[in-house]
């Protein structure tokens, strides 16, 4: 009996105990982590720039899987952006057109860390930026940064507890200032000068800051050489980070790359605030604008390897980390000298200072960081992403053995690489590489002489503190074109502040048709206004009846009390189409030139009887 209550026991702990055991020995393989079967949701939202696409896309992480395709700059009749006839147009219109290309989105942060409320992302092309209200994921506000050719770097400079104050930008192309309005371009009342080999003295490029809340803008520091190209802003806050390619002022590349060195400038943004204060601004165009020359300490500049790219902090350490590396000049091999550097600062000081230039490998762009002490660099000619190790290169700068942890083939020529919430709090688990070009990647199937672009997925959490370990590619996924930076947070953090449906009232320029509200009311002898419900599966009205000639106001509202219930509103030979989701209002104008009776319908599955959903639009003639 005592025998088989100890067989028993035994059993029943080898029973227990060897599947747990083997649970805890048995790693995942990769698919399996980044697999996510039905109802199981990713971990972080990544925000990838859209490029030349001209939004954002959603990507949940690791999954790679995309949940939107946002926009911002370019209309989308899909998401009710932008449609003729309605006021995003005109936001659009007015701030440059309806095209974009976007390159670096932010995440706004309270007390340093990634809020979920907004999201900016800058048009390098049109020197403007939009703001997307995460609530809704829907961009409201769009608008262009004054006296700046072409914004390319972008930074969210926060206030002194760590909340998003300025939304800073780089003015990239150097142009003439102050603008003289005028002339084509609105830049000179005299002939413009033949440029010659080099860019006029007084032409300038540099920073512009906006308020982040209003984005109207708060200051304006002239740029005294050179050309402005990606920033970032350190952990204090107090330093705003420009790599400065050009320092010849050439015009063309040959000159562009004559010089053995760029730079980087340090911007003090406290000592900019007080400038301020201390009225020692000029106002142009509206704009307060410093010029360094006549602040001291307002800038430094520290020199840089010629043609220097990405720059980039480390956030969790009160040493600062930038990069300014050079890429352009290794793509022109002939152009000279290959110095692939990556700059390492440190600003623990008063003043920034360079504390090591270690050589990573051919083509360095951009640098990113696990949090750990590494930094992980994108090399586009080595078709390579490299991982370093801080403190060594500092330490022994020369010997790339041993700061190097690792490198990993990438497929193909990386640009950007994002290491999750490298901008807030990094985690060093992941790495994405974001690449130019695939060049026929076999796993992939063609699309067209236009190959699919694709993001890489590293992981990069055997990379140990001391700089040992190796990376993994787990995964590639395609993304719309072109893949380029991102921003990240956890979806734990964001999902619960959106909404599911419209608090009113939204947008104040709009009004709520309630239920049993539609009707169309003449507001003069050639307007109308018409306020119409949605509800599955009917308009509010079967009939709009309007005259030829007539300005039509049209108010939609969605009255569903159900998530996730969109209707369409299409308009044949009016140009109408656009979306409008639970609780919200939408509106559009539009004139009555063509007689006629106009079926109109939605275009969201939205019932059963969708396709019972329509109404008439009649405009009869005059
Ligand atoms: S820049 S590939 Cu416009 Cu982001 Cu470096
Ligand atoms: Cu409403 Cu389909
Ligand atoms: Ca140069």
């Amino acid at each position: 009996m005592r025998g088989y209550v100890r067989f028993l026991v035994v059993g029943l702990i080898l029973g227990l105990a060897i599947p747990l055991l083997i649970a805890a020995v048995q790693e995942k393989s990769p698919a399996e982590e980044i697999y996510r079967g039905p109802m199981e949701r990713d971990e972080y939202y990544m925000f990838s720039s859209g490029g030349q696409s001209g939004g954002v896309f959603v990507i949940g992480l690791p999954s790679g899987r995309l949940f939107m395709d946002l926009p911002v700059f370019e209309p989308r009749a899909a998401y009710s952006y932008a449609g003729v006839g309605m006021p995003e147009r005109e936001m659009l219109e007015k701030t440059g057109g309806l095209w974009g290309d976007t390159h670096h989105p932010r995440l706004s942060q309270t007390g340093y860390k990634a809020d979920g409320k907004w999201l900016y992302i800058q048009d390098k092309a049109n020197t403007r930026v939009g703001k997307i209200d995460l609530r809704t994921f829907r961009t409201v506000l769009v608008k262009k940064a004054p006296n700046i050719q072409v914004w390319h770097g972008i930074a969210l400079v926060p206030d002194r507890q760590g909340n998003t104050r300025y939304v800073c930008a780089n003015g990239e192309f150097e142009a003439p200032v102050p603008p003289r309005p005028g002339l084509p371009g609105g830049y000179a009342e005299q002939p413009i000068p033949d440029v010659g080999a080099r860019v006029p003295e007084d032409w300038k490029s540099g920073v512009v800051c906006l308020y982040a809340d209003t984005l109207e803008p708060a200051f304006q520091v002239l740029g005294t050489y050179g050309n402005f190209d990606i920033m970032d802003w350190s952990p204090s806050g107090r330093w705003l980070l420009s790599n400065i390619y050009n320092m010849e002022r050439g015009a063309n590349i040959d000159e562009m790359i004559k010089a053995p060195e760029d730079a980087t400038q340090f911007l003090d943004v406290w000592k900019a605030e007080e400038a301020l204060g201390a009225g020692q601004y000029t106002l142009v165009n509206g704009v307060k604008v410093l010029d360094p020359k006549a602040i001291p300490g307002l800038v430094y500049l520290i020199p840089a390897p010629r043609n220097p790219h990405g720059i980039h902090c480390q956030r969790l350490d009160p040493r600062l980390y930038g990069e300014a590396a050079l890429g352009k000049d290794t793509v022109c091999i002939a152009a000279g000298k290959i110095v692939p550097r990556v700059n390492i600062f440190d600003i623990s000081g008063e003043r920034p200072r360079l504390v090591a230039q270690p050589w990573v490998g051919l083509g360095p762009l951009h640098v990113q960081y696990d949090g750990r002490g590494n930094f992980y660099v994108s090399l586009f000619v080595d078709s390579q992403i490299g991982a370093y190790n801080i403190d060594k290169a500092i330490k022994f700068p020369n010997e790339p053995d041993r700061y190097t942890v690792d490198k990993i083939d990438i497929h193909y020529n990386v640009g950007h690489l994002s290491t999750v919430m490298n901008y807030s709090t990094p985690r060093g688990d992941w790495l994405l590489s974001q690449n130019k070009l695939t060049k026929g990647l076999p796993g992939f199937i063609p699309t067209g002489p236009l190959e699919p672009e694709v993001q890489e997925l590293i992981d990069i959490r055997n990379i140990t503190a001391d700089g040992q370990g190796k990376m993994r590619l787990v995964y590639q996924f395609p993304t719309p074109p072109e893949p380029h930076e991102s921003d990240f947070i956890e979806a734990e953090k964001l999902a619960p502040l959106v909404w599911t449906k419209y608090s009113r009232p939204y947008d104040p320029d709009t009004r709520f048709v309630g239920p049993g509200e539609s009707r169309v009311v003449r507001t003069g002898p050639h307007s109308v206004d018409v306020y119409l419900t949605t509800v599955r599966s009917r308009y509010g009205l079967d009939e709009v009846r309007v005259k030829q000639g007539d300005t039509v106001t049209l108010y939609l509202s969605n009255v569903e009390r159900l998530r996730d219930m969109t209707h369409g509103f299409a308009l044949q030979e009016y140009g109408v189409h656009f979306a409008i989701d639970p609780g919200d209002t939408k509106k559009f104008t539009f004139v009555t030139d063509k007689p006629g009776v106009y079926w109109f319908y939605c275009t969201w599955f939205c019932s059963a009887l969708h396709m019972e959903m329509r109404a008439r639009l009649i405009v009869e003639p005059v």
